[in-house]
């Protein structure tokens, strides 16, 4: 090697370890300004800041490096450090596994999520003591733990049936109760959670409300048992946040439910993503339901989903069931009825009670 090629690398050598040094210095004080800015809740990237330090960088450049490369490596350091800051926070979130690595459980009444699988079961609408009563014998002979039920309806037109209201919350505690079952039902307006909390056992957010911050946080504030269900178009992330605003007024007890997401597919209701599902399982702590009736959709693909999620380790499914889905007064081509629902358990069974299907 020319002697004088081998001096110089060995220049290099020292400016690229000296560099190294001041990249980690600046990495470090960079983290240290994260932390501050984690603390008083401002956001990490600051674009004003960003446009500041390039103005002054390329007005004191004095070259061989053009403007536009020295922005352009510059802009690559920002970048890494606010990834750096972006991930010590992820770090601090209470519904991530690096925060809690233990399973979180929920226990109402009988039912233990995240315990045993369960099934989470009952019409889309309580519409009569005598549905609401009929199908809880029904479904609490057959195992079925927690019983659902709307109450307040949310639905596409504002003139469609909205539910039986402080009615229906009535209908449905007394039928979980006379059975022995939890009530999960559906709260919709922060001004109601103290009346759905006084009938149910569970407050269900549902995925038009996911992203209703003042009512997650309510939910919160209220110490209940929270079923959240994630929106029709919220990323896997956004889901993780709204869990955050219930998490973060000290209610820990969260229910996680992936109820399909919109897509450009006709042919089911939404498209069950069952990688969202497995990724709350995995990222956090929190139960995991799967809605395989809002999902999809369609009776004949239930059990097959069903499996799918169990087998893919979720703590519980949830389905539709109508003494006499035809005459439902909403979603009523997705309610099973009793016979298709004897139907759909005997295709689960086996993943519901592993112990026992091989013993
Ligand atoms: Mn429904």
């Amino acid at each position: 090697m020319e002697p004088r090629i081998l001096e110089l690398r060995g220049e290099i050598d020292r400016i690229n370890r000296e560099l190294l040094k001041l990249l980690s210095e600046r990495a470090r004080i960079a983290g240290a300004i994260g932390d501050i800015q984690t603390e008083l809740g401002l956001s990490h990237y600051d674009p004003v800041r960003e446009e500041e330090m390039l103005a002054y960088l390329t007005a004191e450049n004095p070259g061989p490096f053009s403007d536009a490369v020295i922005k352009k490596l510059f802009k690559e350091i920002f970048k890494a450090s606010l990834v750096l800051q972006e991930r010590e926070d992820k770090r601090k979130f209470l519904y991530s596994r690096e925060t809690k690595p233990e399973d979180t459980q929920v226990r109402v009444k009988n039912a233990v999520f995240g315990g045993e699988p369960l099934i989470i079961a009952g019409p889309c609408a309580i519409e009569s003591e005598e549905q609401m009563f009929t199908t809880a014998e029904f479904l609490a002979a057959r195992g079925v733990k927690v019983l659902r039920g709307g109450a307040f309806k949310p639905r596409t037109s504002p003139y469609a049936f909205q539910g039986l209201g402080v009615e229906g919350l009535r209908l449905g505690r007394a039928a979980a109760d006379k059975y022995g079952m939890a009530f999960v039902t559906e709260v919709m307006d922060t001004r109601d959670v103290e009346v759905v909390s006084q009938y149910a056992d569970i407050l269900q957010i549902g995925a038009r409300n996911m992203h209703n911050f003042a009512l997650l946080k309510e939910a919160g504030r209220s110490h209940m048992p929270v079923l959240l269900k994630r929106g029709l178009s919220a990323t896997v992330e956004e889901w993780f946040y709204a869990a955050e605003y219930i998490l973060s007024q000290g209610n820990g007890q969260v229910i996680l439910a992936e109820r399909g997401i919109r897509t450009y597919e006709k042919w089911t209701r939404n498209t069950l993503d069952l990688s969202g599902a497995v990724l709350a399982k995995q990222l956090t702590h929190l139960p995991v339901v799967v809605d395989v009736t809002h999902a999809t959709g369609r009776i004949e693909l239930m059990a097959p989903l069903a499996r799918a999620a169990l087998a893919a380790g979720v703590d519980a499914v949830h389905v539709e069931v109508h003494p006499n889905p035809k005459v439902a007064m909403s979603d009523n081509n997705q309610q099973m009825d009793f016979e298709q629902f004897d139907a759909f358990l005997n295709q689960v069974r086996d993943l519901l009670e592993p112990a026992r299907a091989s013993g």
